[in-house]
């Protein structure tokens, strides 16, 4: 039989849509249950099934102590998607960064809808993230996405955001012929269901994609090493060991550098609360 290369730019469950590298598109399976697949993996294909992976850069997932759930490989950016009309969940918008950071990636955020009422404060309520370094970039997905296209050139990006953020709409302004299906805030949320439901990629030129996904709620990182999940913090980065114990867990130890910068004000109690909450989750994935 024979093999070919192509580029995975589709998933749903356990079905993928592989872009050949003759430019043909097939509808693959996995064989094994082994292979774990994502959105921008590289990956060889033998009569319909997907039988091997390339080695990937990263490997960009979600996991809690029950599933995992993979976003995409060999990610060069996570975008998340913001607006200001269903508000915005920081503790999630804190999680994209450490994925992020974990996974070697850069990060931004895409403030949407611009045009809406409420904009001004998302704007401030994002300024923490602009001091951690993250740039927040404004624009309205059904005025004018220009704005983000500088983001995207070179780089292979994945849009994550809650349901109704305008992630496809997005993709839409974007790329020319994508036809990403949307539905208005009102009536997506009425119907209590995400409108995109599987995981796209969508080339935009020969050195640049960007990957649609559905919307969410929750993005668990148990995953992550309990010591690199630090490290990810990059406000915290400066401090990491200069704690009194090596094995720190910065909570009640004595001479803690990490909770020392917070008490100076170096650090947002919230995002230390959330290194120790993702901890717990870490210890309870490894269980
Ligand atoms: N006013 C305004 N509405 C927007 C803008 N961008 C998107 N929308 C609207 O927001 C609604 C939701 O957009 P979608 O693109 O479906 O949102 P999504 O993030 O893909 O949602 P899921 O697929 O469920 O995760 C649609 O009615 C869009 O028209 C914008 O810049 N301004
Ligand atoms: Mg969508
Ligand atoms: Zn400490």
């Amino acid at each position: 039989m024979t093999t070919q290369a192509g580029l995975v730019v589709a998933a749903q469950r356990r079905h993928f849509d592989v872009l050949l590298d003759n430019g043909a598109r097939a509808a693959c399976l996995v064989r094994g249950r082994r292979l774990r697949i994502a959105v921008g993996d590289r990956v060889d294909i033998e009569g319909g099934a997907i039988v091997a992976v390339a080695p990937r850069k990263n490997l960009v997932w979600r996991s809690d102590a029950f599933k995992e759930k993979l976003v995409a490989a060999n990610v060069s950016q996570i975008a998340a998607v913001v607006a200001p009309d269903l508000g915005v969940d920081e503790d999630l918008v804190s999680r994209w960064t450490i994925a992020a950071e974990a996974a070697g990636a850069r990060f931004v955020v895409l403030a949407n809808k611009s045009d809406q009422s409420g904009f001004d404060g998302l704007r401030e309520r994002l300024r923490p993230y602009e001091a951690l370094g993250y740039a927040v970039v404004p624009l309205s997905a059904t005025r004018d996405a220009s704005p983000a296209l500088p983001w995207l050139r070179a780089q292979h990006t994945v849009l994550v955001g809650q349901s109704g953020m305008g992630k496809s709409t997005l993709i839409n302004a974007l790329v020319p012929g994508a036809g990403a299906r949307t539905t208005p805030v009102s009536a997506a949320l009425g119907a209590g269901r995400h409108t995109t439901t599987s995981t796209t990629l969508y080339p935009l030129d020969g050195a640049s994609w960007i990957v649609d996904s559905p919307g969410m709620k929750v993005f668990g990182l148990a995953h992550i090493d309990p010591v690199e999940l630090a490290h990810a913090f990059v406000e915290m980065r400066p401090y990491l060991g200069h704690c009194r114990f090596r094995d720190c867990r910065h909570a009640a130890e004595p001479d803690c550098a990490v909770t020392a910068a917070v008490d100076k004000g170096a650090i947002a109690p919230h995002r230390l609360a959330l290194l120790h909450t993702l901890a717990v989750e870490a210890a309870a994935g490894r269980r």
